[in-house]
């Protein structure tokens, strides 16, 4: 078993968490033990052993409010070198806009400071309940909407959100098709390791219950337009990460061994 001086580097080395809030919780981690491939195929299944083995790579939520589309579905990731693979495999008819709140470096956005309508992907991460400002477990960076129009991924920002990319191999709201895309690493500026949730809504900002991961309010009605005297919190988010490379390693034995070493004879002082 490692000590908890052991897990603490190891946490610091994976450089996870980039600015949580302070009710945060994190729910399920996720790590890619072969981070530079993948078995990923954008075919609208999820194959055996696609997303890791036994497709274990995956994260469910909780919610049925919009027919369990998002609540009851499953999100699977996979690393290749170049690219984060996303597969959503659906609970329910896909109607409205599902959407990926990505925390990968410090600082960003949340529903308070985020105000883009131009269109439905940007109305629903901007503003997922029209009349209130939801609680976020995290400062987001990126965000990638899921609808029947394909996918759509964003750079998030105070003013317009800034387009990254377009997918529309998946169209129709079919619960029977999984909507799976590829995203450069590089676009949404992850390393190691970054921070995830799921939120589910109309592109007139009426808010579902559901959310991956589970949230306080899944077992309440939907939000909808929001109560102002009770603002939806998520406060769950999930990691996804890659285990760390032997550079990595080396880096580890170099500079934590020493550190250990001291910290072992404080111990027995
Ligand atoms: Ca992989
Ligand atoms: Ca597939």
């Amino acid at each position: 078993m490692q000590n908890t001086a052991t897990r603490s580097l190891l946490g610091g080395l994976m450089l996870a968490g980039f600015g949580t809030m302070a009710n945060a919780q994190l729910t399920t981690t996720q790590t890619d033990l072969n981070p530079t491939t993948t078995n990923y195929v954008r075919d609208g299944v999820i194959s055996p052993n696609e997303y890791g083995t036994g497709n274990t790579y995956s994260f469910t939520g909780g919610g049925t409010g919009f027919g369990g589309t998002v609540g009851a579905g499953t999100l699977y990731m996979d690393f290749d070198a170049t690219d984060l693979k996303v597969g959503l495999q659906l609970g329910g008819n896909l109607n409205d806009i599902a959407v990926i709140y990505f925390d990968t470096r410090p600082g960003g956005f949340t529903d308070a400071t985020m105000s883009d309508g131009a269109d439905g992907s940007r109305r629903v991460i901007s503003n997922l309940a029209r009349d209130t400002e939801e609680g976020f477990p995290f400062q987001a960076d990126y965000a990638l909407t899921i609808g029947s129009f394909g996918t759509v991924a964003f750079e998030l920002t105070g003013g317009s959100l800034t387009f990254q990319q377009f997918d529309g191999t998946f169209t129709g709201n079919s619960s029977a098709t999984a909507r799976e895309v590829s995203i450069a690493k590089s676009a949404f500026n992850i390393g190691g390791s970054f921070d995830f949730f799921v939120a589910y809504g109309s592109d007139t900002n009426f808010l579902s219950n559901e959310s991956i991961p589970a949230q306080a309010f899944n077992a309440d009605g939907n939000p909808g337009t929001g109560d102002a005297a009770n603002p939806v919190q998520y406060t769950n988010f999930n990691r996804f990460q890659a285990v760390p490379s032997p550079a990595a390693w080396s880096v580890f034995a170099l500079g934590g061994l020493p550190i250990l070493s001291a910290l072992r004879r404080r111990h027995r002082k």
